[in-house]
């Protein structure tokens, strides 16, 4: 798992049962792939995705978990536990859109972090810079500030995906050289933050879709991707796991 390219789709919040079942039994029916494929879907519908990926390749995920852990009098939370129990894989941690929207920070993150890990779950960490933040000269220096809380963690495996948020959702992609500098870049910062035998990975997303994945795939330090509106659909997205064989 540490040396395939991971494609994991996050549908945000979007979905109903019906068009999700059609998305799923599709994503099932792929042909096996050499990646690792992933769909981190809305909360509610972890169980549908989880029954219909049964016994399939293809990873659940959650957008988010509670910085809360276990049970507890904390209504409208789901912990880390509950993820696992009812069939996820992976945790996306961090999101833009959670640090604009819900002011996320380090410090709510490395405890999510550290119980998305105590259950079992594969955390992945999303970082990025803003437009006025990379026009600024500030986009490695804000990356850096953002993967700082690994240092406390002593985590051996790590998994990030660099986002640019002017590049989500906007269909701006960074360019090849961009994202390459950027992950060289993380994995420099993974490897002084938590040691030389640290097992990386480095998704980009942004605006991935069809037509830009085997080249954006295809730049060194580019381990896989993260795919929100293009996971949502069938077609665009087997294309996208089709390119990181
Ligand atoms: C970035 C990405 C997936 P999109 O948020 O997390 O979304 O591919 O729609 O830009």
């Amino acid at each position: 798992m540490w040396q395939q390219k991971w494609v994991m789709g996050n549908w945000k919040m979007n979905g109903r049962q019906a068009a999700n079942a059609a998305l799923l039994s599709a994503l099932r029916a792929l042909p096996a792939s050499d990646a690792l494929v992933g769909v981190a879907v809305p909360a509610v519908y972890i169980t549908q995705a989880a029954a219909a990926l049964a016994d399939s390749a293809v990873w659940v995920g959650a957008q988010d978990v509670s910085r809360f852990g276990d049970n507890g009098a904390y209504t409208g939370e789901v912990s880390a536990a509950m993820l696992a129990d009812a069939g996820v894989q992976f945790v996306l941690l961090g999101h833009s859109e959670r640090r604009q929207y819900f002011g996320e920070d380090n410090v709510l993150l490395q405890t999510k972090w550290q119980h998305a890990v105590a259950a079992g779950l594969v955390p992945i960490l999303c970082v990025g810079e803003t437009l006025t933040q990379r026009e600024a000269g500030e986009a490695e220096a804000v990356v850096a500030e953002q993967l700082s809380l690994l240092a406390a963690l002593k985590a051996d495996t790590v998994a990030v995906a660099y986002e640019p948020v002017w590049a989500i959702g906007t269909g701006q992609v960074a360019t090849v050289a961009q994202i390459g500098d950027m992950h060289g870049f993380i994995y420099r910062q993974i490897l002084s933050l938590c040691g030389e035998s640290a097992k990386i990975r480095v998704l980009y997303g942004g605006s991935v879709n069809a037509e830009n994945a085997a080249a954006i795939l295809a730049v060194p330090g580019v381990d896989g991707a993260l795919v929100g509106g293009a996971s949502l659909q069938a077609a665009a997205f087997a294309t996208i796991i089709d390119a990181a064989q």
